[in-house]
């Protein structure tokens, strides 16, 4: 930053965790219970949804790329994503290319196809399902507390139709301590609301407390899914684990004769698709 020049504060506060989310396996094979769900509570949680094996086959790919660029320990396991790194963030050059090759990988694009995911929207949604191909994975690094992600709406960054729905999919099993998506629970009923400045990703928040809402979570197994409306306010837990890297996938669906704006139809983090 040059000097004289003071940096903006920006929103960084810990989310409490007030409760589990509801599973929703018992009512998968009935769209109308699901959808009265959604609508109530701004969010479907699903344990065990997602092919396990082909998850761990992306996750696989994710770390043998952290580990080519630098940021895993090579004497530990692969599949644990041990951490090997200096401070946050100058250690991080390595991040954007690393990131590049994996949005180049076919495991990763196809995963946000997986039948089960499609066929759950197709009957969320009743009708052709639009994919956005703005894929996102993320990797939260262990101790990085405060780039933790703030609570937002991912209308603020996806635009269109505001019927669109966020799958938020821990990339291997994700206890408390790695953190995750924490969902406040009927917070879409407020519709859309005005972000400030933020740390973690994206850079904007709203700020939550006083809100009369409970903040949900849960202990995260590889295959669950939890897929939220786009005005949902969400945000992450801190990764307090000492060494283990958190890694998770968002991928965005909607109607497809619904309005799209172009940035969710560009790959992630390039010009026009920031976040
Ligand atoms: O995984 C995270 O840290 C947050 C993900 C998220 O909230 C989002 O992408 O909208």
């Amino acid at each position: 930053m040059p000097a004289g020049t003071q940096e903006k504060p920006r929103l960084n506060e810990t989310i409490e965790v007030n409760g589990a989310f509801a599973e929703s396996n018992d009512a998968r094979h009935d769209p109308a219970e699901l959808r009265r769900r959604l609508d109530a509570s701004g969010y479907l949680f699903f344990r065990g949804l997602v092919n396990k094996a082909q998850l761990l086959e992306l996750r696989r790919t994710i770390l043998e790329l952290c580990r080519e660029h630098g940021f895993l320990d090579p004497q530990a396991p692969l599949m644990d994503g041990i951490y090997r790194g200096g401070p946050f963030p100058d250690n991080h050059r390595e991040y954007m290319p690393m990131y590049r090759k994996l949005q180049a990988t076919a495991v990763f694009n196809d995963f946000s196809h997986s039948p089960e995911i499609m066929a759950l929207f197709g009957d969320l949604l009743g009708g052709e399902v639009l994919a956005h191909p703005r894929n996102i994975a993320r990797v939260s690094w262990p101790g990085d507390v405060n780039n933790t992600t703030q609570a937002h709406q991912d209308f603020h960054y996806i635009r269109g139709t505001p019927e669109t729905f966020t799958t938020w999919i821990p990339c291997g099993d994700c206890p408390s301590e790695l953190g995750g998506i924490c969902v406040l629970e009927g917070s879409h009923r407020q519709g859309f609301i005005k972000h400030v400045p933020a740390v973690g990703a994206g850079g904007n928040g709203i700020a939550t407390r006083g809100m009369p809402y409970r903040w949900l979570s849960t202990d995260y197994r590889a295959g669950d899914v939890v897929l939220f409306h786009s005005y949902t306010i969400h945000g992450a837990l801190p990764n307090r684990s000492p060494d283990r890297i958190r890694l998770s996938l968002d991928y965005r669906y909607q109607r497809a004769d619904q309005e799209v704006d172009p940035s969710s139809l560009v790959p992630h983090l390039t010009a026009s698709a920031k976040r």
